[in-house]
């Protein structure tokens, strides 16, 4: 536990004596392991997919490595003296004055098991079936089991394994107990998911004048009164600590960081940064292999180094933040002044990305209050074993619609923007949207529409879905919250550190709270994840769960002559909203008229989205193809295609004349 030993320097107790391991998987024969899932997984749809992730990831390794090879020593002690001038800026911010509690339940789908059906005690235990496992009892953990891992190889790894089918309505069940001992401790708990929340006990402490160490115990005590089920817990100066925190006494445990400068550069030194709530896989991988960071002390030792080779990354990070905004602001007509878009390219460039790892190899995290948070959007995705079965499909569609719509009429939410996402069998992503005339909230309303996206991907084989609504209704959103800045007040806010750290934070090891407390897993989960993982893994590194496919690519795609005088019948406009499978056609393109000014900017709408955000241009051109579909459908106009207002006078005349007008519901209808 984290009690200090007392002395000098109490500090020196919170070394991180810290593996890479998942809890309860410590001593697991790692190359065993692996050799197995190699040989089981070989060939298979998942594994090509892996191939070829890994490919390209390989490949911006050595591109990164060659840039690295040629910066000079007067390049890298230019970026020195800006990373120490940001160093110093950074900690001089540092806010010790909240505690963070970060709860976090063992095993929990397996604990659950476990308390209805005792026979299952000490057993090595799996939920879920041979297709995927959600979570392993630690007995099975000892064998390598985990979670999103396909049960057919868990019981390779491990014969005796138990499996047991999910059931969602019994772990909901016991994490609205949970849920109901954190409101005692902090009314505005922040639930991350089914079995994790943060819970801010400053006030309690002092009221109650206890330590934080006593609150944890207490805590951990009640709700194994109250559940029959053990948690984890951990406590420290900011959200992402206390989550790293809790993981280190796992299970049934607690581990204490006091708020104290010393004991937490002591403990993040050690650190290894793929504990960091964000950082994912490839993160680590490139950092690894292309600077050779491993630990969070590493990341200020070669600050210099990632500021050269990736500050450019924060543009993209910035604006994926901004995005929605920004386009508010014009789709909405808000006339607002916005700062040159050149000029905050530049102002932001060497900021964000470089920000936040700087961050984490300070130990400083998001500590704002959670109630200032704004939820942009509301999701909830399924994943189930693979399947063509169209009643099957739509049942699930049914489920998922009902799901949002309980959890949008709680939080007494409306949203105009419909967002279907699609996984295949050979796990490329699909996102449809469809921006609707009235906000909606009712089952029946959602699964109208979505029933019309899905329609129109049909006959599909898939093993995820998905529904999302967002542009909430204004009376229940302010879609300029707090944490949602505009392009202008981003610059004034980023001339205040703490902010950005804030937000940093809150977007990184926080972000589901924005996807909804209700269920958040990779087999079951509320709100479509966008972990800085996912910027830096799929946007930055241009290696999404789509494959390999660049942006350029897709923009060509869509920018394509061709393509958009075929945008006259159903089965082409199905052509042009599955855009990213038509990235194998990229070959014909037509950079004369592209839908992206200077590679950044709508030609339609003027928002800037950079070039390897792949997934928010795909939802940004779906948005303007929803947009005309809807026009379309009440004007009954002629089909114009935003793409025309930007081609030339002279395509304009080449083309003729219009093209007929097609009313909307043809282009849903299964082909
Ligand atoms: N879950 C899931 N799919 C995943 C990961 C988790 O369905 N890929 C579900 C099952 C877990 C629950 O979410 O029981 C909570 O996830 P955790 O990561 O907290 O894992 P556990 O609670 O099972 O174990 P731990 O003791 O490590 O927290
Ligand atoms: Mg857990």
């Amino acid at each position: 536990m984290g009690e200090t030993s007392g002395g000098d320097r109490p500090w020196q107790s919170y070394h991180t004596a810290y593996t890479n391991a998942k809890a309860g998987m410590e001593g697991v024969d790692k190359e065993k392991v692996q050799r197995i899932i190699y040989e089981m997984s070989k060939g298979s749809k998942y594994f090509e997919n892996e191939k070829r992730k890994e490919a390209f990831i390989k490949q911006k390794i050595e591109s990164l490595c060659a840039q690295r090879a040629k910066l000079t020593e007067k390049d890298i002690s230019h970026f020195q003296m800006i990373v120490n001038k940001r160093i110093l800026e950074l900690d001089g911010s540092r806010d010790l004055s909240k505690i963070w509690l970060h709860t976090d339940m063992d095993a929990f789908y397996a604990a659950v098991e476990t308390l209805e059906n005792p026979l299952l005690k000490g057993k090595p235990l799996a939920v879920g079936g041979m297709s995927m496992i959600c979570t392993a009892s630690y007995e099975a953990r000892k064998y390598g089991v985990r979670a999103a891992m396909p049960g057919f190889i868990a019981r390779k790894l491990c014969p005796e394994l138990i499996f047991v089918p999910t059931n969602f309505g019994k772990y909901t069940y016991y994490s609205e107990k949970t849920r109901n001992v954190f409101s005692k401790y902090d009314p505005d708990y922040i639930a991350t998911s089914l079995d994790e929340a943060y819970l801010e006990i400053t006030e309690i402490c002092k009221q109650r004048s206890i330590s934080s160490e006593e609150v944890a115990a207490e805590l951990r005590n009640t709700i194994y009164q109250e559940t029959g089920l053990t948690c984890s817990v951990g406590v420290a100066p900011n959200r992402m600590l206390a989550k790293v925190c809790s993981d280190i006494n796992k299970p049934n445990g607690q581990f204490i960081l006091p708020n104290d400068r010393d004991a937490v550069m002591t403990f993040i030194s050690s650190l290894p940064i793929r504990k960091v709530g964000g950082i994912g896989k490839v993160t680590e991988q490139i950092l690894r292999e292309v600077l050779g960071i491993s630990t969070c002390t590493e990341i200020l030792q070669k600050g210099a180094l990632l500021h050269a080779l990736f500050s450019h990354c924060s543009t993209g990070w910035y604006f994926r933040r901004t995005t929605w905004t920004y386009r508010a602001e014009r789709v909405g007509q808000v006339q607002q002044p916005i700062m040159s878009i050149k000029l905050c390219r530049q102002l932001i460039k060497s900021m964000l990305f470089v920000d936040f790892f700087l961050c984490v190899g300070l130990g400083i995290g998001g500590t704002d209050a959670p109630h200032q948070k704004m939820r942009k959007s509301i999701s909830s995705e399924r994943t189930f074993v693979a399947t063509d079965d169209e009643s099957l499909l739509f049942q699930k569609l049914v489920d998922l619609a009902e799901t949002l719509s309980n959890d949008m009429q709680k939080e007494g939410l409306l949203g105009r923007n419909l967002t279907l996402k699609l996984k295949t069998a050979s796990f490329e992503v699909r996102t449809r949207a469809i921006s609707l005339q009235k906000y909606v909230n009712s089952k029946e309303d959602i699964l109208i529409y979505a029933s019309k996206l899905l329609k129109a991907e049909l006959p599909v084989r898939l093993r995820l879905l998905g529904l999302r609504l967002s542009h909430f209704h204004d009376d229940n959103h302010n879609p300029l919250g707090p944490t949602q800045k505009t392009l202008t007040s981003f610059l004034h806010i980023s001339e205040s550190i703490p902010s950005i750290i804030n937000s940093v934070h809150l977007n990184s090891s926080d972000v589901q709270i924005m996807g909804g407390g209700t269920s958040s897993s990779t087999n079951e989960s509320h709100g479509f994840q966008c972990e800085l993982n996912d910027i830096l893994e799929s946007n930055q590194l241009f290696v999404s769960n789509e494959g390999i496919v660049t942006s350029s690519e897709i923009q060509a795609e869509y920018s394509n002559k061709e393509c958009q005088s075929k945008c006259k019948g159903k089965e082409d406009m199905t052509n042009i909203v599955n855009f990213s499978d038509r990235k194998r056609a990229a070959s014909s393109r037509d950079s004369s008229r592209p839908f992206w000014i200077d590679d950044y900017i709508c030609s339609v709408c003027g928002i800037e989205i950079p070039t390897n955000f792949i997934e928010e241009r795909q939802e940004h051109l779906d948005y303007h193809l929803a947009q005309m579909l809807q026009k379309e459908e009440c004007r009954s106009l002629t089909f114009s295609s935003p793409l025309e207002k930007s081609s030339t006078k002279k395509q304009k005349s080449s083309s003729g004349k219009q093209a007929k007008y097609i009313p909307i519901d043809a282009f849903f209808k299964k082909t």
